[in-house]
């Protein structure tokens, strides 16, 4: 149903309000750096559409409301945790903003490529995405969303032990966290969402209680280091894709921590036990075989975190070969 994607959509995010640690903002930069965009273009083969320098998302400041110009005077006002909410407001103003830059790529018909920033960004990534699936005519299902990640980022403000917005954004995206009456992603609209029985989950090893008990009750598809190690990735991908099933349209949003800290040290919340680089690799270029691939995501590269000499330099090679491979590299 979709034509073999030959124009992408490029969206450069650097901001970090998701979480608390300086650094995630400048992932975009090195990866850039280190010649991403450029070896897309003529190695792959792909037009380059969208803004193709980064954009200082973390410069965004909150301006005065009417409900806040009462504690405060100046232009613009410090962003109050809401339902213990770090950076609130300018964490839901900036991913509205994403949602409108991805929505137009994704509308025109391009592969909607985004390089992050901290995970909160999916929100306006997904969002964005999802909105232009239901309007496009080459597009009869609603959107998947394959979520690669050591943690499973669906609490919600009430189960988050950290208040980091990164560790929210699939609770926000599928409705399970309501919005109420806060402010904070009230511009999330019905056709912005997608349904818990088309996510699935690869690579989860640190989930935190309040998740897996949303992940039981909503009986939401995830496959777990567990199942990587006793199936193999090639049938856990089988599994994950026929789940989906074909003529559906698919969101990979690949959080670099999904690998093993020895692929990938520098990012905020590394877990040991997890994926080869290899394993990462054949996940993406699982995605691209199916011709379904309509947006992906590389989030959490954080260029100021390293325990050792060539940490950054690891994590970035990486994450260029992720990017790679789902836009179809290696496939022959
Ligand atoms: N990420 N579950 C933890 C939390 O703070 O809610 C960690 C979240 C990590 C988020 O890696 O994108
Ligand atoms: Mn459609
Ligand atoms: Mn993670
Ligand atoms: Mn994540």
């Amino acid at each position: 149903f979709l034509s073999k994607p030959t124009e992408l959509g490029v969206t450069l995010v650097g901001f970090s309000g998701g979480q608390s640690r300086p650094g995630t903002d400048a992932g975009p930069e090195v990866l850039t750096q280190a010649g991403l965009l450029t070896q897309l273009e003529s190695d792959l083969g792909y037009t380059l559409h969208g803004d193709t320098h980064v954009r200082n998302f973390n410069a965004y400041q909150p301006t005065v409301t009417d409900r806040d110009n009462a504690l405060s005077n100046s232009s613009t006002i410090d962003d109050p945790d809401v339902r213990g909410m770090k950076n609130p407001r300018s964490v839901s103003a900036v991913t509205e903003q994403i949602s409108e830059l991805v929505y137009a790529q994704a509308r025109a018909g391009r592969l909607a490529l985004t390089l992050g920033g901290d995970h909160s960004i999916a929100i306006g990534t997904v969002s964005g995405i999802a909105r232009a699936i239901r309007e496009r005519a080459d597009t009869p299902n609603d959107l998947a969303l394959i979520w690669v990640d050591a943690h499973a980022d669906i609490n919600t403000p009430e189960t988050s032990d950290s208040g980091n917005i990164h560790g929210m954004p699939v609770s926000f995206l599928t409705g399970l966290a309501t919005s109420s009456t806060s402010g904070i992603f009230d511009w999330l609209q019905p056709h912005h969402k997608i349904s818990t029985t088309k996510l699935v989950y690869i690579a989860l090893r640190d989930v935190d209680a309040g998740e897996k008990r949303i992940l039981r009750e909503n009986n939401i598809r995830a496959y777990s280091m567990h199942d990587i190690d006793r199936h193999g990735i090639g049938a856990v991908m089988d599994a994950a894709l026929a789940y989906i099933g074909t003529n559906t349209p698919i969101h990979l949003s690949f959080d670099v921590d999904a690998l093993d800290p020895m692929w990938a040290p520098s990012t905020g919340t590394p877990v040991r036990g997890g994926l080869t680089l290899r394993e990462g690799d054949f996940i993406c270029e699982a995605v691209a075989e199916t011709g379904q691939c309509v947006g992906f995501d590389l989030v959490e590269v954080n260029p100021s975190l390293s325990q050792s000499e060539g940490g950054v330099g690891d994590t970035v090679r990486a994450g260029v070969s992720l990017v790679r491979c789902g836009l179809g590299d290696t496939l022959l």
